[in-house]
């Protein structure tokens, strides 16, 4: 492996320069990947888009942007004086603490050091003769690197609808995935939000408390869940820090990847006062695990309308005018598109200068100079915030050339959807790694347990690589066959498949319709992805090892090994394959 990185300079670049790694991305992805490759003793180079690290909380700046994972899990687990070190303020951390915590880690780590900023990766190649990637960046960077990782995130790539006459619109033009670092004053301004998922959720409040009218254009109406959001005391943090370990073993053993308190009893067989109670209690706790009530909620429609019925009477007890009331009530299924947690939003629709537009049957029509048409209405407007989401999963990976073997691209590879073994890799595509890539849980996971999970993994992976001399590894066709097929399979029995969301790509035209993240469960997944690698990494071909396959070493992953909660993840759960995913 080489050793001839050159120095790091975000005003150089590097031509010519050969890496054992060249990571996409400085998320908290990149960020740890890049740690745990620098402990393998190889060189890497990281190239980012942004002008800093932190991924999505670098990009995500809109008002009210925070977590909905709490704080406290909500943070890497791989390093026990970060977890001790760093305190959260809130239950759920705002974004510019959960960037500055991106930031420490890249500090303490000394990580900056091998990452270039504001250096978009365009172009991906496998050299076939050399058995590494060539790559190049929008800066003129050209690299060769033996392993190519895509750490580029599922939520990265923004969907901007192209609204007609968007051209003709004199204000500006913001989305809520690339808002402005100097912030917004939207101070008596006429305002306009599009759409209403986890985004506009969390921004509408906060606009509405700053613009003089506020416009909002929803196609569909959205469940959302109060967060309750509080300042963590001292004695909190310093309780959970006092075994920080077991509450990371007990959120490994979840499907979610965190813990909260789930009751798997299913709705159908309480009463209707006892369910009224439960889900009011849950309400009264907030949050994400309101979806845990039940362990039938996602399972079978019947009880998911019992939820579903309690969330919309809770909706028309908060907002009084009845019209909007019942707009705002949604009617699929109950946390079928990402569940949505918030502040003070059905609330914010009681403000006099706060009006909702249905756009679910007549869509937009057109930006006009001063406002959008919809049905031949036009509404005023000074500004526009498009909340309207991302090119999810896939997205990111479309804004590169990535060509594999026999000169095969990616795009046209994933043309009718993505195709990966255990969403880290893709037949065809030698030593090029995908960290939370579509089919594995990552979305439905807490994405940085996810994200570390599969960098553990792959660290491993490519130590092992190293220890018996060998050139590639690459994902072969029918494991992914298999693969693909339970991913799709899974995903049948949930409700989640059922909906017209961004895990089905079903929220932009023309994509193909696709259950992208792995439904199955968190611990199933590490579990299937542990015997991979102890099978000396069945349904992967290894190429040119100079020593012979034997079990893999593993380091890493070990701490991946917790046994499954079987309170919440029963056999018979497993067997009937209703593994609750919130
Ligand atoms: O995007 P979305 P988001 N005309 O796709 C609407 C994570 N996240 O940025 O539902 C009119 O959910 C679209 O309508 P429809 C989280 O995983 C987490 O809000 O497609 N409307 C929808 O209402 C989340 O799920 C946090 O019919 C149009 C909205 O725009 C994911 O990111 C915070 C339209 C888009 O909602 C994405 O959330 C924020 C059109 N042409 C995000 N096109 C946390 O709390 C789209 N829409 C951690």
């Amino acid at each position: 492996m080489t050793s001839d990185a050159p120095t790091t300079d975000n005003s150089l670049r590097d031509v010519g320069a050969t890496f054992d790694a060249v990571v996409v991305g400085a998320g908290f992805a990149g960020m740890y990947m890049l740690h745990r490759l620098r402990g393998l003793g190889l060189t890497a180079r990281v190239y980012e888009a942004g002008g800093g690290v932190g991924g999505t909380w670098y990009w995500n700046r809109y008002p009210g942007a925070r977590c909905d994972i709490e704080s406290m899990q909500y943070s890497f687990s791989f390093s026990d004086e970060l977890d001790q070190q760093w305190n959260w303020s809130e239950k759920y951390a705002p974004q510019p603490e959960i960037l500055a915590y991106a930031n420490h880690v890249a500090d303490r780590f000394d990580l900056r050091r091998d990452i270039r900023f504001d250096t978009r990766v365009t172009a991906a190649a496998f050299d076939e003769q050399a058995k590494c990637w060539r790559i190049e960046t929008d800066r003129g960077d050209s690299v060769s690197a033996r392993f190519c990782i895509m750490a580029v995130g599922c939520l990265s790539a923004t969907n901007r609808p192209p609204f007609a006459g968007l051209e003709d619109f004199q204000g500006p033009i913001y989305h809520t995935g690339e808002w402005p670092h100097e912030g917004v004053d939207f101070t008596g301004l006429r305002v306009g939000v599009i759409g209403t998922g986890s985004s506009a959720i969390q921004s509408i409040p906060l606009i509405a408390s700053q613009a003089a009218a506020l416009t909002v254009f929803q196609r569909t109406a959205t469940y959302t869940v109060p967060a309750w959001n509080e300042p963590l005391t001292p004695a909190y943090r310093d309780a959970v820090k006092a075994d920080y370990p077991a509450l990371r073993a007990k959120a490994r053993a979840r499907p979610t990847g965190f813990y909260f308190p789930f009751n798997m009893k299913p709705a159908l067989e309480a009463t209707p006062e006892e369910r009224e109670r439960q889900y009011e209690e849950a309400w009264q706790r907030g949050g994400l695990p309101f979806l845990g009530a039940y362990g039938d909620l996602l399972f079978d429609k019947d009880a998911n309308d019992t939820i579903a019925d309690f969330a919309r009477r809770k909706i028309r007890g908060i907002v009084k005018d009845p019209a909007t009331a019942e707009l705002l009530c949604p009617d699929n299924v109950f946390g079928c598109k990402r569940l949505c947690v918030d502040t003070g939003y059905f609330e914010t629709y009681n403000l006099p200068h706060v009006k909702l537009v249905d756009v679910s049957k007549t869509p937009i029509g057109r930006f006009t100079p001063h406002g959008i048409a919809v049905d031949g209405v036009e509404y005023p407007l000074d500004s526009v915030v498009c909340a309207t989401g991302f090119a999810a999963m896939t997205g990111s990976f479309d804004r590169i050339r990535i060509t594999g073997r026999n000169g095969l691209s990616l795009a046209d590879k994933w043309r009718a959807g993505p195709r990966t073994y255990l969403g880290l890799a893709t037949a065809g595509f030698p030593n090029l790694f995908t960290i939370t890539g579509p089919g594995s849980p990552s979305v439905l996971a807490s994405m940085i347990q996810a994200i570390e999970q599969h960098v553990d993994w792959l660290a491993d992976c490519i130590g092992h690589l190293r220890d018996i001399g060998a050139a590639t590894i690459e994902a072969t066709a029918p494991y992914e066959d298999d693969w693909v097929e339970h991913v799709n399979e899974v995903s049948q029995v949930s409700l989640r498949s059922t909906c017209s969301s961004w895990y089905v790509g079903a929220n932009i035209p023309g994509r193909p319709r696709v259950f992208m993240p792995y439904i199955g469960g968190f611990p199933i997944y590490v579990q299937k992805c542990n015997e991979v690698m102890t099978n000396g990494f069945e349904g992967f071909v290894i190429d040119g090892a100079t020593m012979p396959n034997e079990a893999p070493r593993v380091r890493l992953t070990e701490r991946w090994r917790v046994p499954l909660d079987i309170e919440v993840i029963s056999p018979a759960a497993i067997a009937a394959r209703r593994v609750p995913v919130v």
